[in-house]
């Protein structure tokens, strides 16, 4: 008998990735959906006819215990969040209820509806935040910075407090910033992408951004699924933090972007805008994912510079379609 997932986001970026991943590995894959008035399965459109969709909401406690109950999962993988931070400080209070709340109540679910099922939290390198340690591990102390960093860190903890409680099989990846041609347009490496490739093709005159000294842990997602599924194949669970170890500017992520397209004079077609900067930032942020190297055996297998070929190369053939 096939084992049977269920993933909440499914419609996000990682969501996509990690359907495909455990469908190629022969899962039955429950995504959940909410119900929204346009369509979001965009991303996942290509596999539609292989995955079955269940309605629920992270904020709605019945709908995912019902989902629970009648799927029986063996894994969970929760996925779904309000996941972009400067939305987080316009709307802290949602914000908190789906992505620290929201993670209670998929526990929950499990814990009443079938306490067999393993569970993956997405945790974020967000929760490090003021980071008081280079580069972090799983034992660096917290300092998030954002209503979402905060929200995710207590996502975090009702992780490890339902894994020690109630004996579940519960455990978080501390993934950090992983981007793909799926990313959302308002994260700053699509922004980047989709802004170039306009750029490139004479579609758009300027590229407004924020903070250009902000340093990240950037991976490919496509590749960060399989450590979460690694997580979950181990003999008990535990948390890991998950990126490449090495850390770019977002300057550098520009200049490799125009790089890519045969601009070289890229200060000409940037402009800083006070707007997009954060009421708080995270300045710096660096993986030590050597637990993950060792202990799952997994190994990011794309580098920042294909990371952002794939990302152009994606923009310029949507741009070029009018897509
Ligand atoms: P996305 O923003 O692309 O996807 C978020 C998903 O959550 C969407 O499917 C969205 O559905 C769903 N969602 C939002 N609110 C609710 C709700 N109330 N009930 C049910 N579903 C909801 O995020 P990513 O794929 O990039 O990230 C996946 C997870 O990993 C998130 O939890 C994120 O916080 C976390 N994370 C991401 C990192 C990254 O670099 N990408 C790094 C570390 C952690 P809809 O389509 O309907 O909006
Ligand atoms: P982040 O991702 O906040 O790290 O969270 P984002 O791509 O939004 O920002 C990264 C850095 O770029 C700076 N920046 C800009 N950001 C955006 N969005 N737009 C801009 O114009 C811009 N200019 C500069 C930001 O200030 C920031 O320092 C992502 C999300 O996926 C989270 O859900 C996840 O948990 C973390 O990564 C790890």
């Amino acid at each position: 008998m096939s084992k049977k997932a269920l993933i909440t986001g499914i419609t996000g970026q990682d969501g996509s990735y990690m359907a495909e991943f455990l469908l190629a590995k022969g899962y039955q894959v429950y995504g959940l959906t909410r119900r929204t008035s346009t369509i979001t399965t965009e991303r996942i459109k290509h596999i539609a006819a292989n995955i079955q969709l269940v309605e629920g909401d992270l904020t709605d406690q019945h709908s995912l215990t019902h989902v629970v109950r009648e799927i029986k999962p063996d894994e969970v993988y929760n996925l779904a969040a309000q996941s972009f931070v400067p939305s987080s400080f316009k709307q802290p209070v949602l914000t908190g209820e789906v992505t620290a709340l929201g993670v209670t109540r998929i526990l929950e679910a499990i814990r009443v509806g079938y306490p067999q099922a393993k569970f993956y939290q997405a945790s974020s390198s967000e929760m490090y935040g003021k980071a008081q340690e280079v580069p972090q591990t799983e034992h660096t102390p917290f300092y998030p910075r954002s209503p979402y960093g905060v929200a995710k860190l207590y996502g975090h903890w009702i992780t490890v407090n339902y894994r020690e409680s109630y004996n579940m099989f519960a455990c978080s990846g501390i993934c950090f910033n992983h981007e793909s041609p799926r990313r959302g347009t308002e994260f700053v490496t699509r922004k980047i992408t989709q802004g170039v490739a306009r750029i490139k093709l004479g579609k758009q005159k300027k590229l407004l951004m924020g903070n250009l000294d902000a340093k990240r842990d950037w991976g490919f997602a496509g590749d960060y699924v399989e450590a979460m599924w690694l997580m979950l194949q181990q003999e008990n669970p535990e948390d890991f933090v998950i990126g490449t170890g090495e850390t770019h500017s977002v300057k550098e992520f520009l200049v490799e972007a125009f790089k890519a397209v045969g601009i070289k004079n890229w200060q000409d077609w940037v402009e800083i805008d006070k707007n997009f900067y954060r009421p708080a930032e995270v300045d710096l942020l660096i993986a030590d994912p050597k637990k993950a190297f060792t202990k799952l055996n997994w190994k990011p297998k794309t580098s920042f510079s294909q990371l952002v070929a794939m990302m152009i190369k994606n923009d310029l053939k949507k741009e070029e379609a009018g897509v």
